[in-house]
């Protein structure tokens, strides 16, 4: 499966079969979304095949239940399965607290439902996704499409109102249109360069009306797993 890889790639893959390692038999999974959690769905695919693991899959995001029905993974839904045992995956940014910035692929509702609702959760990610502050990465907050403008002119009074410096927020649009979550929301990105306090920040931008989740995930990673382009891999 590795054969021929980027050093990028290799580093989502190590990072990937590594995490799947801690899957049991039995357990009901939360699979994430993106190109890392990819990796890890065909990691576990691999693992069922050849050593008969049986697993349950909550995918969360129609892309990636897409992803595990083609490689045969059993899945079914969160009110269905209720509780899980572990969540794997990707972000876009990590912290020394394993704080995260996730929702770069637009899934950040789905992803914290179920990494809230498990036992456990792994990130997994190459090295450049490790920062010493959140922030360089823009944080992405759901909103409903309802009244999305003043929700904008909100998030941009409670940024002043915190007295956060980078202030740029941004409709994210999918060509001429705006994107759109498997929730049929939009996402706004805030493009602060920085986040002096993600705890405060993720609680006070939860408060205003239209906006659904933000895709700061602070107290929910448990480890991550870090994946270098030649190999070797890092458990924290
Ligand atoms: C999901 O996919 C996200 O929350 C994050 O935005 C993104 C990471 O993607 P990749 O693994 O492709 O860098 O995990």
């Amino acid at each position: 499966m590795a054969a021929d890889l980027s050093p990028i790639d290799k580093a989502k893959f190590v990072a990937a079969k590594r995490a799947v390692e801690f899957i049991e038999d039995g357990m009901r999974v939360g699979l994430g979304t993106g190109s890392t959690a990819a990796w890890m769905v065909r990691c576990l695919a691999e693992r069922m095949r050849e050593e008969g693991l049986r697993v349950t899959g909550v995918p969360t995001s129609s892309r990636t239940a897409g992803l595990a029905r083609q490689l045969g993974i059993p899945i079914t839904s969160l009110d269905e399965a209720r509780w899980l045992d572990l969540t794997i995956d990707g972000a876009d940014e990590f912290d020394h607290d394993l704080a995260l910035i996730k929702g770069g692929g637009g899934a950040l509702l789905q992803e914290k439902i179920v990494a809230t609702a498990s036992d456990r959760m792994i990130v997994i990610a190459d090295t450049a996704k490790e920062v010493a502050q959140l922030g360089g990465f823009p944080l992405p907050l759901e909103v409903i499409p309802f009244g999305w403008q003043t929700t904008k002119a909100l998030i941009e009074e409670t940024l002043v109102s915190l007295e956060v410096l980078g202030r740029d927020v941004t409709l994210r649009m999918n060509g001429e249109r705006p994107f759109v979550t498997d929730e049929g929301n939009y996402i706004v990105d805030l493009h602060l360069g920085r986040i002096g306090n993600p705890r405060q920040l993720s609680l006070v931008v939860n408060q205003i009306p239209g906006v659904v989740e933000n895709g700061l995930f602070i107290d929910i990673c448990d480890i991550v797993v870090i994946g270098h382009g030649d190999g070797r891999v890092e458990v924290r």
